[in-house]
């Protein structure tokens, strides 16, 4: 099997097994205008996982392996987004309200679209969902059932959100995580540095974490 110099220790993955899941690379959080600026943060900051997210698909791509992209987004009559969602903060714009790339979170809107470099490709899976995690509220786990899927390879945005949570409910549910540590960002480092070593502590106790260039080079000795 491929295996991944990862951490706490290596990871290994049956080709026919594995898929990548590509976290809310989204104008709404990557781009300036968005639900992320909304909430007073520097967008610039996510920057940084873009090339490495691009690279792992391309190499799952030359693979003909399966491929998944979430967007955190809502139906336009907010009937998937509890109150307690829209009103948690003081952000400039709520989810649902519009700015400058047409309503914040909400499907069909240009901020929700996922940004040009990473955009999904015919045959790709593309889920929105109503929550940070990906499985709530959303096919996914019948999608995963159906491919035969038991290991997932994560990339996106923010990674102490919407990646942890869903790395963990794919952890509770039996799939073995890895997150790629430069496919990855958050608006801040420190929080992303605190999940990296939580997803990997005691053990794996929700995952692995590696290089997305040492995902790569287990992809291209298979
Ligand atoms: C957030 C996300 N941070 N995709 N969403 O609200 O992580």
């Amino acid at each position: 099997m491929p295996t991944v110099a990862a951490l706490p220790f290596d990871y290994a993955f049956p080709m026919a097994g594995v898929a990548l899941v590509v976290i809310d690379m989204q104008r709404d959080f990557l781009e300036p205008g968005g639900f992320g600026a909304a909430l007073g943060n520097d967008v610039a900051l996510l920057a940084p996982a873009v090339a490495p997210a691009r690279a792992l698909l391309d190499g799952f791509r030359a693979r003909g392996l399966p491929i998944i992209h979430t967007r955190e987004a809502h139906r336009p009559d907010l009937s998937d987004c509890p109150p307690a969602k829209r009103r948690r903060g003081t952000p400039a714009l709520r989810i649902g309200d519009p700015g400058p790339m047409g309503r914040i979170l909400v499907a069909g809107e240009p901020g929700s679209a996922i940004i040009p470099e990473l955009a999904p490709l015919p045959g790709e899976t593309v889920i929105d969902k109503p929550g940070k995690g990906a499985f709530h509220a959303t096919g996914l786990s019948d999608i995963l059932a159906r491919l035969g899927v038991t290991h997932l390879v994560f990339a996106g945005v923010t990674t102490e959100v919407c990646v942890q949570t869903t790395m963990r409910e794919a952890n509770d549910r039996g799939f073995d995580c890895l997150l790629a540590e430069d496919a990855t960002e958050s608006y801040v480092p420190a929080f992303k540095a605190a999940t990296l070593a939580m997803i990997r502590a005691q053990g794996a106790i929700v995952g692995w974490t590696a290089p997305s260039a040492a995902v790569l080079a287990a992809l291209e000795s298979a």
